[in-house]
């Protein structure tokens, strides 16, 4: 039966945990995965997450089936991260939202969900993206096609020709869009740019379905979404994946959710009714753990403003640790300005690395970075920084 299984090529990213844990250097310093780690280089519990597990854990509650869309107030409480607290369309009753397992689960369940009602359209994602949104589109039999996006000459974004391919798509091409922090560049639309997607995506008749994994981390929970909310305001029907992965530090207990944008009361109630098909098949519901602890920290005062600290915290470490490797690297003579780095949002960097430098990095100094130059800044902290700022300096000689 397997004798002709071939063996599948490693996840380029989760590949070099496996890699990085087998290395024995005990200065070896990990910006793969993307990962937000404290300064002790640990991932950390945050202190709403502890004291709510702790009071479930007292509680000794029954463990019964969630429904297929998950914890109500727990979609509840997504929707209104993600469109605020007074979005009219949540009153409306034209969002509907389920509890998925985590980002990925989300993207899933949608591209499942998608190919049942549009088997035809292509899917568009940005060059470079998360490997992982090629993959999953893929697997769920659409034809996968990328629209320019980094423009490595100003570490930022090729505007002109991210719009260019908006507007040659068909009608009903699905356009995948980093809500915030873009994995891997680190490189965001600015507003006046969003807003011409917004005008493309309408005139075209493309459906949107953004990707928003890493809000809180550039700007702040409200700011960060503030092109899922100008979708909103645009009176258009589109699709977001949303996680708590990295804004709770829940990466393994899988906590994500589906939200879905529609015309109507009565639409959402029909889209929903086929999502849940969708979810049945694919895993009949979700997990409780993760879902509970996320819907009670939102759903309390004192503990949603302890989360909104730590994010908060765990943000402006970021800052403090993209501005210092600019500083660094200055330091140490490197011989390229790195001050891109400080302007670039979110978890990740391009560094400008090529293959070859990053080999050098993980051979000879134990640094671990992706093979496209991708560093997890979110992995960096006062005791490794300096050894990675001079390996950077040595590998550019
Ligand atoms: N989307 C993007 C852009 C990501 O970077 C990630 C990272 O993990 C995900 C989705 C998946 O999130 P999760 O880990 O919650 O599945
Ligand atoms: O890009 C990253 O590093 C994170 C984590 O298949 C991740 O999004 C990476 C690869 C993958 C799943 C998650």
């Amino acid at each position: 039966l397997f004798s002709a299984v071939e063996l599948a090529p490693r996840d380029p990213i989760l590949g070099l945990n496996e890699a990085f844990n087998a290395d024995p250097r005990p200065t070896k310093v990990n910006l793969g995965v993307g990962v937000y780690t404290n300064d002790e280089g640990k991932i950390p519990l945050l202190r709403a997450v502890r004291d709510t597990e702790k009071a479930r854990v007292d509680a000794a509650l029954p463990r019964g089936y969630l429904p297929i869309d998950g914890i109500a107030a727990y979609d509840s409480a997504v929707q209104k991260l993600l469109l605020g607290n007074d979005s009219p369309l949540i009153a409306a009753g034209r969002v509907l939202t389920a509890q998925a397992l985590g980002g990925t689960g989300a993207l899933k369940i949608g591209a499942d969900f998608l190919k049942r009602l549009n088997p035809n359209a292509k899917v568009a994602i940005s060059d470079p993206s998360w490997e992982n949104h090629r993959a999953l589109f893929e697997g769920a039999g659409f034809e996968v096609v990328n629209y320019p996006y980094y423009d490595p000459a100003t570490h930022g974004v090729n505007f002109a020709g991210m719009i260019g391919a908006l507007e040659s798509y068909a009608a009903g091409t699905i356009v995948v869009l980093h809500g915030c922090c873009h994995n891997p560049t680190g490189a965001d639309l600015k507003p006046e740019q969003w807003k011409k997607i917004i005008e493309v995506a309408k005139a075209r008749q493309l459906v949107p379905f953004l990707d928003i994994a890493y809000q809180g981390f550039a700007d702040g929970i409200d700011a960060d979404a503030t092109a899922v909310r100008w979708f909103a305001d645009a009176d258009l029907d589109f699709f977001v994946s949303s996680s708590f992965s990295k804004s709770f530090s829940l990466y393994g207990e899988r906590v994500g959710a589906l939200s879905i944008v529609t015309s109507s009361k009565d639409e959402s109630a029909r889209v929903l009714s086929q999502l849940k098909r969708v979810i049945r098949t694919n895993y009949s519901n979700p997990p409780t753990h993760g879902g509970a602890i996320v819907a009670a920290v939102l759903g309390n005062l004192e503990l949603r403003a302890s989360w909104e600290q730590e994010l908060g915290e765990m943000r402006e470490r970021i800052r403090t640790m993209r501005n210092s490797l600019v500083e660094k690297l200055k330091q140490v003579g490197a011989t390229r300005d790195f001050g891109f780095v400080a302007q670039q949002r979110g978890m990740f960097s391009y560094t400008g690395l090529s293959a070859e430098q990053v080999e050098r990095l993980r051979t000879e100094f134990g640094i671990y970075a992706v093979s496209t130059g991708r560093i997890c800044v979110a992995a960096l902290n006062t005791k490794n920084i300096d050894a990675v700022a001079s390996a950077i300096a040595q590998v550019l000689k």
